[in-house]
């Protein structure tokens, strides 16, 4: 027992004693005291020789050895630690920095900004609304009662806690929402991730991005709509593009058209993208529905307006050849790094 605390009385002395500046003396301290074959170890070897009335105070005296020396090198890594942060300053600072991955924009997100930037110069602004939607919000109030076949066609995700909350199918909540507030002239886009009880495959998701229009005032007519998409169609798509409305129904709009715009890639000569038509579809839109607007508290007779809604996946897979919309949310790298934005 007593050359038991002979030998950590000299031990602990040593330590107290030692200097450690660098990493290399740092291993060696760990490898002499600390390692399988090093003092420490050594030491607690000859608890054996203890007899035993003597072994519970040996046993003390060696975990408190084994704690020192532990905090010991603690500290001497700690302080070589530090020094390894503090600036060098014999170091050459003219020499160029490592290089920092910035990323890039989501193309996404490319798109989105450029719609938004196009329709607030018109001057709309923009209106957002929640993700977690309820039945008047995202249909009643559109239109679209309880049974209403065209529920079909917009089937999603509904909240188990409530029957009535369900996750938004479209963007035009957020406008009843802006509608309800009752200020008038409204001049809006509603930009946001919307959902679909869809099978997933190359063309359709169980989510997507759209930008919804809204303009409410006294006078709106169908010209204006046209004048509007005409102007966007311009600045996104490049003053050569022809544009076309084809009749169609959603609804909440009477009238309702459809918009087309000559293909991109042919130019209108037919190809694989247009399926040989020359034309491709970018968006819906129409009328508001009187009823629309008096569900919002908006007298029809008085007021009138307009409104489009268009996919922002679409746009962007026409704008840069992208043939499968699941690209968009796998987030692989290798995609993803190859848009460019000035926005
Ligand atoms: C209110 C009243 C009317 C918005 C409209 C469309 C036509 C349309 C689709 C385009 C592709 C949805 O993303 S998509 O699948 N949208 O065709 N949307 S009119 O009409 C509104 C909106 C709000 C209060």
């Amino acid at each position: 027992m007593n050359d038991l605390m002979t030998q950590i009385e000299q031990n602990k002395k040593e330590i107290e004693s030692s200097v450690v500046t660098n990493k290399e003396e740092l291993e060696a301290f760990r490898i002499k005291y600390l390692g399988t074959k090093g003092i420490v170890k050594a030491i607690m070897g000859e608890m054996k020789n203890v007899p035993v009335e003597q072994k519970k105070d040996a046993g003390q005296l060696l975990n408190e050895f084994k704690i020192f020396t532990e905090a010991a090198f603690e500290n001497f890594s700690n302080a070589v630690e530090s020094k390894a942060d503090q600036i060098d300053f014999n170091m050459d600072l003219s020499l160029p920095g490592q290089p920092i991955n910035i990323g890039a924009r989501h193309p996404i997100s490319i798109v989105h900004n450029k719609i938004i930037s196009i329709f607030q110069r018109l001057g709309f602004s923009v209106a957002e609304g929640p993700e977690i939607e309820d039945d008047w919000h995202n249909f009643t109030a559109l239109n679209l009662p309880e049974n209403h076949p065209a529920r079909d066609m917009q089937d999603t995700f509904y909240i188990s806690q409530n029957p009535d909350w369900l996750l938004r199918t479209h963007t035009s909540s957020a406008q009843i929402r802006a509608m309800e507030k009752g200020e008038l002239p409204l001049r809006i886009i509603c930009p946001g991730r919307v959902y679909r009880n869809e099978t997933i495959s190359a063309r359709a998701h169980c989510f997507f991005n759209q930008v919804e229009g809204l303009y409410i005032a006294e006078n709106v007519s169908f010209a204006d709509l046209k004048q509007t998409l005409y102007f966007f169609v311009k600045e996104m798509f490049g003053e050569n593009v022809k544009v076309r409305f084809r009749p169609s129904y959603f609804p909440f709009t009477e009238p309702s058209a459809e918009m087309d715009i000559s293909c991109l890639i042919c130019g209108g000569e037919g190809c694989s993208v247009c399926k040989r038509t020359g034309w491709v579809e970018i968006l819906g839109c129409g009328m508001v529905h009187p009823s629309v607007l008096d569900n919002c508290g908006i007298d029809s007779k008085k007021y009138t307006g307009f409104a489009f809604g268009m996919g922002i996946e679409r746009i962007t897979m026409l704008t840069y050849q992208v043939k499968d919309l699941r690209l968009f949310s796998e987030n692989d790298v290798r995609f993803l790094k190859q848009f460019t934005s000035a926005i």
